[in-house]
């Protein structure tokens, strides 16, 4: 295998400066057997794309993604675009002999998530490897917070809250932007930050959602478009757009069981949580303590030892900063904390070592397409007068 890992990135948003910053640092923090190599940045709108480019220190710039995949100096292609261009890139880039790299939600369907879940397990068998960017993973406290459970200091896991708040929305004179329509986002809240809540459950407790009930509503259904260019930038107009997505989900789900137990959990996820602006929460309760974790204070993790004497019992507050805690041995001395941005390091850390090794990076698609069947279940649920639905 060559010392570089080429690396092509399509999309130059948000998550794409996100992205670049994590291949950026992650070389110069973790000691990677390859050097990932910033090769090209994909966009649709070519002033935009070649100012980031240059920006985010990618060496060259597109508007022409097939032609990049398509490339012999490209190893691997993280797809950082809207989810309804999930599943025709990172097919087409999986065909191609190209690792692949691609945001949540995994895809806007389930049929588009089984899909590219069946694209990487053929592309894996000629060790052609991929991994979906659930990266709230890797916050040292959240990779932490599931050792813990595993390793049974919660006991048995008897509820489950999780819940993802944020208030962008709040403001009904606030503009459309794709993640406000269906045929784009594929979902609203449930899909965009219902889908980190979900996945978070299962990855700390290791156990998989087999039943929702769902709710989901709509609380601004038209919002002013900005210009031509539907988004948050543009000379404001008089049309508006439909809004055509959820704007909070609200789901109660039934875990698989385990050492005869099957837990229940709660999950929500708004935009109009006024006030909360990245609070993705989750409280694991067992039969002999609990753990509770949140974005917002991302450095921390809390504890309860239900076993410690009565009089001692409380939750502990864990500054997860110690160079044994995950990943954290690469960045400062104890107490010195993280950053939103450092998972996407670890991300890449731990996607480069998977590649090196061939073994299938996690979370795999199939783990991906697990989260897709979830909030297709809760959508057919809220369809249904909230009805229980199999997530299978
Ligand atoms: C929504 O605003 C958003 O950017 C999500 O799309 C991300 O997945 C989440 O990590 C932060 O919030």
């Amino acid at each position: 295998m060559s010392n570089t890992l080429r690396v092509a990135m399509i999309g130059a948003g948000f998550m794409g400066a996100a992205h670049s910053q994590s291949w950026r640092v992650a070389p110069r923090f973790f000691d990677l057997p390859v050097k990932p190599t910033m090769q090209v940045l994909a966009g649709r709108d070519p002033a935009a794309v070649e100012q980031a480019a240059e920006k985010w220190g990618w060496a060259e710039a597109s508007t022409d993604w097939r032609e990049v995949i398509a490339r012999d100096d490209i190893d691997l292609v993280d797809i950082v675009t809207p989810g309804d261009t999930h599943a025709e890139i990172a097919i087409a880039a999986l065909e191609a002999g190209k690792h692949v790299l691609c945001e949540k939600p995994l895809a806007n369907t389930v049929d588009e998530a089984e899909a590219m879940a069946a694209a990487a397990n053929a592309a894996a068998e000629r060790g052609v490897l991929s991994m979906v960017g659930l990266t709230y993973r890797r916050v040292p406290a959240v990779t932490f917070a599931r050792d813990l459970v595993a390793a049974g200091r919660v006991g048995v896991v008897r509820q489950v809250r999780a819940a993802y708040r944020q208030d962008w929305l709040r403001d009904e004179t606030g503009p459309m932007t794709w993640r406000l329509e269906k045929h784009r986002a594929g979902s609203g809240s449930l899909g965009d930050i219902g889908a980190h809540a979900i996945d978070l459950a299962e990855f700390i407790t290791g156990l998989r959602l087999e039943r929702v009930s769902g709710i989901l509503e709509t609380i601004v259904t038209e919002r002013p478009m900005l210009g031509e260019r539907v988004g948050l930038s543009g000379t404001a107009s008089d049309r508006v757009g439909t809004v055509t997505v959820d704007d909070v989900a609200l789901v109660t789900g039934r875990f698989a069981s385990k050492d005869g137990f099957a837990p229940i959990g709660t999950f929500e996820a708004t935009r109009f949580a006024t006030g909360r602006k990245n609070a993705l929460t989750i409280e694991v309760s067992g039969s002999r303590g609990a753990i509770a974790f949140d974005l917002e204070r991302l450095n921390e993790l809390e504890v309860y030892d239900a076993t410690a004497p009565a009089g001692r019992q409380g939750f502990t507050r864990i500054i997860v900063t110690e160079p044994e805690h995950p990943y954290m041995a690469a960045w400062w001395p104890t107490g010195h904390g993280i950053g939103y941005e450092h998972p996407f390091s670890h991300q890449v850390r731990d996607l480069v070592h998977a590649i090196t090794s061939g073994i299938d990076p996690e979370p795999s698609f199939a783990e991906g397409l697990q989260v897709q069947r979830v909030l297709r279940a809760v959508e057919a649920s809220a369809a249904n007068g909230s009805a229980w639905t199999t997530t299978n």
